[in-house]
């Protein structure tokens, strides 16, 4: 078996799950990287003939790499993920392991916040079922759309007031909105007012975006409760991850007419989006496109090969994640 680098650059690289196609070729063509198979026989013959020589894998919050993976390449050192999102990665594990971890914060907040406004914009304004209606020759027929509601001067609450949250605050404060959030801790500095509970900002607001990270410390953030308490003339949109919101209690709630709509760019179980959901027209349903431009695409996969190669070249990463303490004994 071989040990030797088979990257040009140093180590040995391993793609794990789809990528974007540009970064699949590099990693392919300039670092030798492996590509791990999807089917579980040829991964495990895969893992025991290579596992061994792997020193960096290539991923992406799609995919992840979870504690089995990690256990299979016990010379890894570092996880690249391209996204900013990395819950799919089993961060204690790879803490366990010393193996550290990237993301790719910065270079996508502009196009996930412009995202949320989108989102809030059509939810609540209903252009994508106005859009439906003028397509379905509905105008000359059924006269004038039915009035909708107004976005500006509202109140919205933000989960989450990280880089993306903060980036959708500062559009809507554009749009006359107030602010208010809820997050893990308050923010010293933050202009806006902190509300100490998701339940208690969901009662206090118009619109409830959710831009917290996903992971087991926010699943299911939302629940029941706070969509009750978002209540019938309250909107909610969603640019982070399903996880964040229980989304059986989302389609209830949406079902019985006890909340006015949501905008949704993620899912519980992607790609797979519950079909009441992409019935009711107070929805709109995106196929998780937050990132997804060709400028921030391009910009991602160049911080996600700036971290690989910095990481082959010295053993540091370029964007690393915070890392939970390693638990002792
Ligand atoms: C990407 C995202 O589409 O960055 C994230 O966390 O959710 C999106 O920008 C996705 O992770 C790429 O696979």
């Amino acid at each position: 078996m071989s040990t030797s680098p088979r990257s040009p650059h140093g180590g040995t690289v391993l793609q794990v799950g789809p990528l974007k196609s540009s970064l699949a070729q590099i990693l392919r063509d300039d670092y030798a990287a492996y590509v791990l198979p999807d089917e579980a026989d040829g991964r495990g013959e895969f893992l025991s003939t290579h596992g061994q020589e792997i020193t960096a894998v290539v991923t992406s919050g799609r995919t992840g790499v979870d504690a089995g993976l990690m256990s299979a390449l016990p010379k890894l050192g570092a996880i690249v993920n391209f996204g900013v999102g990395y819950d799919t990665t089993d961060v204690d594990a790879a803490a366990e392991r010393g193996v550290a971890v990237s993301n790719t914060p910065d270079v996508l907040t502009d196009c996930v916040a412009d995202t949320a406004v989108g989102l809030m914009i059509d939810v609540m304004r209903q252009f994508s079922a106005a859009d439906r209606y003028v397509r379905a020759g509905r105008w000359p027929v059924d006269g004038m759309y039915p009035l909708t509601r107004q976005v500006s001067n509202t109140r919205v609450g933000i989960i989450g007031l990280g880089r993306i949250g903060s980036a959708i605050a500062k559009r809507l404060i554009a749009f006359g909105c107030t602010i208010s959030y809820h997050n893990r801790h308050r923010i010293d500095d933050s202009p806006f007012e902190y509300v100490s509970s998701a339940e208690e900002l969901a009662g206090r607001v118009d619109v409830l975006v959710v831009a917290a990270a996903g992971g087991p410390g926010t699943r299911k953030l939302v629940d029941r409760k706070v969509i009750a308490a978002l209540g019938v003339d309250g909107y909610l949109v969603n640019i982070a991850r399903g996880s964040v919101v229980d989304e059986e209690a989302l389609v209830e709630a949406l079902r019985a007419g006890r909340l006015a709509g949501a905008g949704l760019d993620v899912f519980a179980d992607e790609p797979n989006v519950p079909e009441e959901l992409s019935a009711m027209d107070n929805v709109v349903v995106l196929p998780h496109v937050g990132s997804g431009t060709v400028q921030t695409r391009a910009a991602m996969e160049a911080l996600t090969l700036r971290n690989l190669e910095s990481f082959l070249a010295t053993g540091a990463l370029v964007t690393p994640v915070p890392m939970p303490a390693k638990a002792s004994g």
